[in-house]
């Protein structure tokens, strides 16, 4: 079959969807190291993991409103100057299964763990797209280029009728450097895998996952924004009133940037314990490149808060100075409190643009099922 080919993965991840693949790792794996590893990263698809054999050979067209149409090489983007960017890439349907909960939403479930922070090794769009001659913080070219559009090799069975993964990004994020937009060959200093774009893909920090493209086979430079299946009938946010019944797509924005977020990961949602001194910790990120100002705690479901210690290095507290963080990536928190009696614990995280995560699912629930931002919430059963 199509799907005869996947390459191997890690046993301790809940596979949410065979085929195509879909997995996290569990929670409580994800909030133990700053950098998740390979093995344990999420894996998003939407069809049969494409093989990629002669890497000679294997190129990415770039074309559209362009001079002429060139073909790049993997020589020629490990010739262009190589970043390491530590970014954090979310999955738009991460927490998808609790937002179900309050009403049914389509899509993959997914629990906390839709999300993973890596080093990203490449070359900047930026550079690759000066070197084609267009140059730096560039809105529109001379032929009406205003979009960069990323296609993949691969094959979307149901969503594109077996064609290709595709999404773009306005031309001004494309063309500037500060973006830290990627053509991305290694994820924590080895070689991507198979699973996560092998030999090359997209990474578009602080933008919601669905944006990155993996397996990149050409690169249009276009007038119009991406017309593809997720970028204008998947991934987009509705009102709470919108419902498969009265959905138009073409009123609203294709979904970048995603909003503040913070989940505790040394829980389950509910959780046994004795009574006495806990760690609660987890992850807090937001979109955009905005630091995290703050994560609170709740002991006694939301009415009294305290605030969680961050960090991005292991024992360095963590400033939201863009000089000193990584401001793509998550900031780790953790608070140790003492909990006599069973209770529900509470995080919520306050972003540089003190941006705060909205209290109940109930207030952002979209029939997608996407951005479930809510305050994150546990329920420990304290035992003797
Ligand atoms: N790129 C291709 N070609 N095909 C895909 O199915 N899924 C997207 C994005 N890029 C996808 C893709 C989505 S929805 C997400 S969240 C991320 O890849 C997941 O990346 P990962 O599997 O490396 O974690
Ligand atoms: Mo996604």
């Amino acid at each position: 079959s199509d799907y005869s080919q996947e390459p191997p993965r890690h046993p301790s991840l809940q596979i949410n969807s065979k085929v195509p693949f879909n997995a996290e790792p569990p929670r409580s794996a994800l909030a133990s190291s700053y950098v998740t590893p390979v093995d344990l990263f999420y894996k998003r698809n939407h069809g049969p993991i494409p093989v990629v054999d002669d890497i000679e050979r294997y190129c990415v067209d770039i074309c559209g409103l362009i001079g002429t149409p060139k073909k790049l090489y993997m020589r020629d983007v490990r010739m262009l100057p190589k970043y390491n960017v530590t970014a954090t890439l979310q999955c738009a349907g991460n927490r998808r299964t609790a937002m179900s909960k309050t009403r049914k939403v389509r899509g993959v479930g997914w629990d906390v763990s839709a999300i993973g922070n890596a080093v990203w090794g490449g070359a900047k769009l930026a550079d690759l797209l000066e070197l084609i001659g267009i140059p730096k913080l560039t809105c529109s070219t001379q032929s009406g280029g205003k979009h960069v559009e990323f296609v993949s090799i691969d094959k979307c069975k149901v969503e594109e009728n077996g064609g290709p993964y595709k999404a773009s990004i306005p031309l001004s994020q494309a063309t500037n450097p500060e973006a830290d937009v990627l053509l991305a060959y290694e994820m924590n200093g080895e070689p991507l895998n198979r699973d996560h774009g092998y030999p090359l893909r997209v990474i578009v920090p602080g933008v919601i996952g669905a944006r990155s493209v993996k397996w990149l086979d050409s690169i249009n430079i276009i007038a119009e924004e991406c017309q593809g299946f997720f970028m204008q009938k998947d991934y987009k946010m509705f009102p709470p009133s919108v419902d498969w019944d009265n959905i138009n797509w073409s009123t609203r924005r294709p979904q970048m940037d995603f909003p503040v977020q913070s989940v505790i990961c040394s829980l389950e949602d509910v959780q046994s314990i004795k009574p006495g001194k806990v760690t609660i910790s987890g992850y807090a990120v937001s979109g955009g490149g905005r630091g995290i100002e703050r994560v609170d705690v709740s002991i006694d479901g939301g009415k009294t808060w305290l605030e969680a210690s961050r960090s991005q290095k292991t024992g360095v507290p963590y400033i939201a100075d863009h000089v000193s963080s990584d401001k793509w990536a998550w900031v780790l928190f953790e608070v140790t409190v003492d909990i006599p009696y069973s209770t529900e614990i509470v995080a919520k995280a306050v972003d540089s643009a003190a941006n705060v995560q909205p209290e109940n699912v109930q207030d952002i629930w979209n029939l997608r099922g996407i951005l479930n931002t809510s305050w994150h919430r546990v329920q420990v059963r304290v035992g003797h």
